[in-house]
């Protein structure tokens, strides 16, 4: 097996918006290493054609999505310049089947890397904490993979939108913060921060721990989207969804019909 081919077939795919079956099916000898691997080998083709890293994702952290995709561990994966929303409109365009999710953000100031970071090495390197939200939209189809097909796939990552304002580290206790999410004026989910691992500073020092195994780090200027909150929801056009963080005011995104 040839991982840069199997690579290239989903990046065609990520890039073009175009379902696959999953990539298991034809390769079921992968391993999760190779599916970093693949990974990595996408984003790296998105960076030659002129694209920028500006941080990473964690995925899997609750442990309903652990158990719906039957894996006990949390994955990462890596955010493009690209997938960032500057604004509330969200553009189906090159999109399969999307949905949305709230996250707590982290932005770091100072460099992460190590398999021995604490959840204070976290804090003391933090710059501020931010609501964001995460488009997930496996390239899949029917959103149907086993872990190694959804690391290889970038673990699902499309979109993200970081709210206007920040926090200091110390202002929530993060893992308390409730999150109530609303479809077209309807409750759909709610949540708190401690579905996230138990608390997003957690799902952060997991992020640098994994990366450390591949000599890799969380850079100064980083976001870190640390995980879903509530079960994801699905977008289509027209919807408008509404995240009400407590205390944190809002977040909106108008699909485009
Ligand atoms: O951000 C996430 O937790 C998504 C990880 C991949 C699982 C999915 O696509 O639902
Ligand atoms: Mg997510």
């Amino acid at each position: 097996m040839n991982l840069q081919e199997v690579a290239y077939e989903l990046y065609r795919h990520q890039q073009e918006g175009r379902e696959l079956e999953k990539i298991t099916l034809r390769h079921d000898g992968l391993t999760v290493d190779q599916a970093y691997d693949i990974q990595r080998f996408n984003i790296d083709n998105a960076l030659a054609a002129g694209d920028r890293l500006v941080g990473w994702k964690m995925g899997l952290t609750s442990k309903a999505k652990q158990v719906s995709v039957g894996v006990d561990e949390a994955i990462y994966g890596r955010l493009l310049h690209s997938m960032e929303l500057f604004d509330s409109q969200l553009s189906l365009q090159g999109l399969i089947h999307p949905r949305v999710e709230p996250e707590i953000a982290f932005v770091m100031k100072h460099r992460l890397a190590g398999e021995d970071v604490t959840a204070r090495d976290v804090w003391l390197a933090t710059e501020c904490v931010m609501p964001a939200v995460e488009v997930i939209d496996s390239r899949y189809r029917n959103f149907s993979f086993t872990l190694v097909d959804v690391v290889a796939d970038n673990a699902s990552s499309a979109k993200f939108l970081v709210a206007d304002q920040a926090y200091s580290p110390y202002q929530f206790a993060w893992d308390q913060v409730g999150v109530v999410m609303k479809k077209n004026g309807e409750v759909m989910q709610t949540g708190a921060g401690a579905a996230v691992l138990g608390h997003p500073v957690r799902s952060v020092v997991e992020l640098a721990h994994m990366l450390a195994r591949e000599g890799e780090a969380i850079e100064p200027g980083m976001v870190v989207l640390t995980g879903g909150i509530t079960e994801a929801i699905h977008l289509h056009a027209g919807d408008e969804v509404v995240v009400e963080f407590d205390g944190m005011g809002e977040i909106f995104v108008e699909v485009e019909g």
